[in-house]
């Protein structure tokens, strides 16, 4: 079977990862505390759209692959037809698109090279961080494989012990953005594909024995945060201890045989975390040799019927939709000041609440939104026609899913974990789903589930009874009345009916306009038509009793190779209530009044 599905060329890449002996990738929690090397700069590229560097002409797997980083030696008559030393560079992190024009909409395999130095050190174990490739990656140290990974904006780490060596080491990173029918997202969706090593890559060194996952939060009746605390290779009867020193708490907890300990802390004088007053505390892990600190903040969310509470107390989610879209210079966000303008931006907006489509975001947006009090929607990028009878498909939202959880658990501003965007109803897709909600809550029960639902119109009544509700603790839905149906006006006659006795979240509203580009209200394609989308907008969600949150489409213009109308869109969704280069728009400023004056949303 793997020998006829490697004579496809389609499946080559997916075949080269099959024939080496796959290793594991993982998540190391809290990596961004942990100490490292970063691998972020220049790295010599090669544009390899036939695989060359992986398969011979008859597609059978090299063994002299780009992967060994040879070069022709003078005087040698050895063939060698690539040499990354006289290759062009791009920058990690970074996408290609955006860094060369020849790479714009190049979609294929990219080699990635370079060398450094390093120096292990006894007792201590490397391990290869990557914050982000889209869409999949091998990875060799020394010309040894170390491993792949699928799925382009989770983060993954992979032990390089064994590869590295004292002085001068080489590392190849083969990335793929090849769209996939049956990849998470699906091959069509409504953002760009930017391909390459995305977010940052760093070494990271940790102890022999080390904590690589834990779980802190408060518990329900917010009395005591409990949790666990994880150590790969403990030693039998080692222990964990877990101290909030600002709050004169200690403890310690024996770890049992699979190294989890299990931690119990009263919270009682424990300030919580909220928008209002964003308290994180500074925590304390040790385990043995190795020393952990992180920055967490302690709330509980739950729903009550049609209400969303937070810390016991209702509350309205007033939001707005971010992609990782980076502002003035296009391409992926990843640094900190495309967080901090994003999040600025949404903040003077009026917003105590974002939700970060349509995949998990750099690791900096979320520390950001701890530290600033912005409460979070995270989700995974199941959009729209997902293979969801194909079981690996299935396997791969998972694996998605535990790496985004795994990463960002102990984040208190994520309140909500969303499963999936605008997707069929049918049996398949909510078996699917349902799984997955079904994974959420073990994985971590102490958050709210939820997904953007499609919504059914029956004469002027919208109908939310998709059958994938009955899974959700918080149902989501997107509609687009006064631009993909009716004029703006159509909202103040339509009334909603929900069928579920749950919070409601209207999760996407929206239209385009091009900034700059005015005209009368009813111009689409004008700020004044934008801004009169949500000036009828709103009146009418107020009018839904159940309606808890909102985050309208989209804060910022973002790239997306559907949107072609020249002079208008010219590759952009204009649905920003900003432009990409900055430019607030009317709608801007009615959203802004409305979240300011608190004329939108009830519960609070
Ligand atoms: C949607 C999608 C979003 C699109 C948006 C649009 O419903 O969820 O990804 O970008 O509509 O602009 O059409």
């Amino acid at each position: 079977m793997k020998a006829k599905l490697c004579t496809s060329f389609a499946f080559l890449f997916i075949c080269q990862m099959f024939l080496y002996a796959q290793s594991e990738s993982t998540v190391l929690v809290d990596v961004d505390h942990r100490q490292s090397v970063s691998l972020n700069g220049d790295w010599h590229t090669i544009v390899d759209p036939y695989a060359t560097g992986l398969y011979t002409f008859h597609h059978e797997v090299r063994k002299d692959g780009y992967y060994l980083n040879g070069a022709a030696e003078p005087g040698s008559d050895n063939l060698v037809e690539y040499d990354f030393a006289k290759s062009p560079t791009l920058k990690v992190p970074g996408d290609w698109n955006t860094q060369s024009p020849q790479l714009f909409y190049y979609e294929g395999l990219v080699w990635y090279q370079r060398d450094f130095d390093y120096q292990p050190q006894a007792h201590r174990r490397t391990f290869l961080h990557i914050g982000a490739a889209n869409y999949k990656a091998m990875i060799w140290i020394n010309g040894q494989h170390v491993c792949d990974h699928e799925g382009g904006f989770t983060a993954f780490d992979c032990e390089a012990t064994q590869q590295l060596h004292a002085g001068k080491n080489f590392i190849v990173v083969a990335v793929d953005a090849t769209r996939q029918a049956d990849g998470v997202p699906t091959a069509t969706t409504d953002w760009f594909n930017y391909g390459g090593l995305t977010r940052d890559v760093a070494l990271v060194e940790v102890a022999d024995s080390f904590i690589d996952d834990y779980d802190l939060h408060l518990n329900h009746e917010r009395t005591e945060v409990g949790g666990w605390v994880h150590v790969q290779d403990a030693s039998p009867g080692a222990t964990i201890t877990v101290a909030i020193p600002e709050a004169n708490l200690s403890v310690t907890a024996q770890l049992d045989s699979s190294g989890n300990g299990l931690i119990r802390i009263p919270a009682t004088g424990l300030q919580l975390w909220s928008p209002g007053q964003p308290k994180l505390y500074h925590i304390l892990l040790s385990a043995g040799e190795d020393k952990l600190e992180d920055e967490v903040g302690f709330r509980t969310v739950e729903t009550d019927g049609q209400n969303i509470l937070l810390n016991g107390k209702p509350i309205f989610l007033r939001g707005i939709s971010i992609h990782a879209e980076a502002p003035f210079r296009g391409g992926r966000a990843n640094n900190d000041k495309d967080v901090e303008t994003l999040l600025g931006w949404a903040h003077e907006l009026g917003c105590n609440y974002v939700r970060l489509a349509h995949y998990p975001h750099d690791q900096r947006m979320t520390r950001a939104t701890d530290r600033l009090g912005i409460l979070v929607w995270s989700e995974i990028p199941v959009y729209w026609a997902e293979h969801f009878a194909d079981p690996a498909v299935l396997k791969k939202a998972e694996q998605q899913l535990s790496e985004e959880i795994r990463r960002d658990r102990n984040k208190a501003s994520i309140v909500l974990w969303s499963i999936a965007n605008e997707t069929p109803n049918t049996p398949e897709r909510t078996l699917f789903l349902k799984t997955l909600a079904g994974d959420v809550r073990k994985l971590d029960s102490t958050r709210l589930v939820t997904a953007a639902l499609l919504v059914r119109t029956e004469g002027h009544t919208k109908v939310i009874d998709d059958s994938l509700g009955e899974a959700l603790d918080v149902i989501g839905a997107n509609e687009y009345i006064g631009w993909y149906e009716q004029g703006p006006q159509g909202a103040d006659t339509t009334e909603w009916k929900v069928a579920y006795n749950k919070p409601l979240i209207i999760s996407e509203f929206g239209g385009d306009a091009k900034a700059g580009l005015h005209g009368p209200e009813t111009q689409r394609w004008t700020e004044e038509y934008q801004a009169s989308i949500f000036k009828h907008q709103l009146p009418m969600l107020n009018r839904i009793p159940q309606l808890r949150g909102m985050s309208p489409w989209i804060l910022m213009d973002f790239r997306s190779p559907r949107r072609q109308l020249p002079g208008i869109e010219d590759g952009f969704n204009r649905k920003g209530l900003i432009s990409d280069q900055g430019e607030k728009k009317k709608a801007f400023f009615v959203l802004q009044k409305a979240y300011k004056e608190g004329t939108i949303g009830k519960g609070e």
